[in-house]
């Protein structure tokens, strides 16, 4: 059987990649770090045959130690501070775990290296947030980058690292650029899932407002399940490489509010939603729309979920959600 090794395992990402992974024969290994990581409970739930294996990006040791057990043909390193506000506020550990991560992850591949003739296929999450104040529209593989918060900066480091590496030792490692992909499993921080989720306890009768900050920024948005199946399709390829996956469209925050709210029946959504200073970011990235032309010529990948099913599976899971912690019958 295969073996792949993801970091991020408790995030969105890492549970869609295990089960999209799990499906196809693979066993699955999945760095958790800390003592007690509370990411941990959901996992066993969601995705048992996981097997979790101790590590921190931030500690090289402990990742060598982790691929020494593990053993994988292919690593996934999804694991980093990704929440893009928050690291406006914790960039030095935004860069040492974004940014520094990719390069001890790739220098732990450097020292196990799996077997000469099948060495570590490396696949690393890069994002479109690396576009930032956009050079081009729409954005593709060619795009300068200019990112715009730490996040930002420290994703062009991984990505920068990546290529370096390839060209440098002859790993086999490719980049996803990955555009914005949302699903249930959105981490509630997020705009798309904290929006859902509200306008879900709006129409319960469990909340009153929703606060959020800039509606003008536009994005790019997929379903999260259709994008970890471009990042396997990568490591398959003859030859690594880089490629933007994304869906070709964009809509605006308010967009993405006003569909919501329209989902559960409700036209003057206005009235329930008011802006806070505290939401906005100090530069912000205004327009992402993504050109995955590459991974549909390349990969034969394609996304199958589009924007209004998106929005539509994910408020209808918060209804589901709530109604059922509340105890109310629908
Ligand atoms: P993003 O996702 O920064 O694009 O990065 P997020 O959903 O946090 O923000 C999208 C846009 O919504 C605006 N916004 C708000 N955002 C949040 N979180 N909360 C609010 O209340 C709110 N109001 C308005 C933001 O200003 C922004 O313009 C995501 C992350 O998953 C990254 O890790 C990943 O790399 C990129 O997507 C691709």
């Amino acid at each position: 059987m295969p073996r792949a090794f993801i970091t991020g395992i408790t995030g969105q990402d890492g549970r869609h990649l295990a089960e999209f992974l799990h499906g196809r024969g693979y066993d699955v290994y999945g760095m958790v770090k800390g003592q007690n990581n509370p990411g941990i409970a959901s996992l066993r739930d969601e995705v048992p045959y996981v097997e979790t294996v101790p590590g921190d990006l931030a500690d090289l040791p402990s990742l060598v130690a982790a691929l020494e057990l593990a053993q994988p043909d292919e690593v996934y390193n999804l694991g980093a501070i990704s929440f893009v506000a928050l690291s406006f506020n914790q960039a030095e550990l935004t860069a040492n775990i974004t940014g520094l991560g990719v390069l001890r992850m790739l220098e732990a591949i450097r020292m196990i290296g799996g077997s000469q003739n099948n060495p570590i296929r490396f696949y690393q999450a890069s994002s479109s947030e690396m576009f930032g104040k956009v050079r081009e529209t729409p954005q593709n593989e060619s795009t300068p980058f200019h990112p715009r918060s730490p996040y930002g900066c420290a994703k062009v480091f991984g990505h920068d690292i990546v290529v370096n590496y390839r060209e440098s030792y002859d790993l086999f490692a490719c980049s996803g650029i990955l555009f914005n992909h949302e699903g249930p499993r959105r981490g509630i921080e997020f705009v798309t899932r904290k929006v859902t989720n509200a306008v879900a306890r709006i129409k319960l009768g469990l909340q009153h407002e929703l606060v959020l900050g800039n509606l003008d920024s536009k994005r790019d948005w997929g379903y999260a399940g259709d994008y970890v199946k471009a990042m396997w399709m990568m490591l398959q390829q003859d030859q690594p490489d880089d490629y933007v996956i994304a869906t070709g469209e964009t809509h605006s925050i308010e967009e993405l509010v006003e569909r919501s709210f329209a989902e559960v029946g409700i036209d003057d959504w206005r009235r329930y939603v008011r802006q806070d200073p505290k939401f906005f970011r100090p530069a912000e990235v205004d327009l992402l729309i993504g050109d995955a032309s590459k991974a549909h010529d390349q990969l034969g990948w394609k996304p199958e979920v589009d924007f209004p099913e998106l929005v539509s599976m994910m408020v209808q899971h918060d209804l589901e959600v709530e109604a059922a912690k509340a105890g109310i019958e629908r």
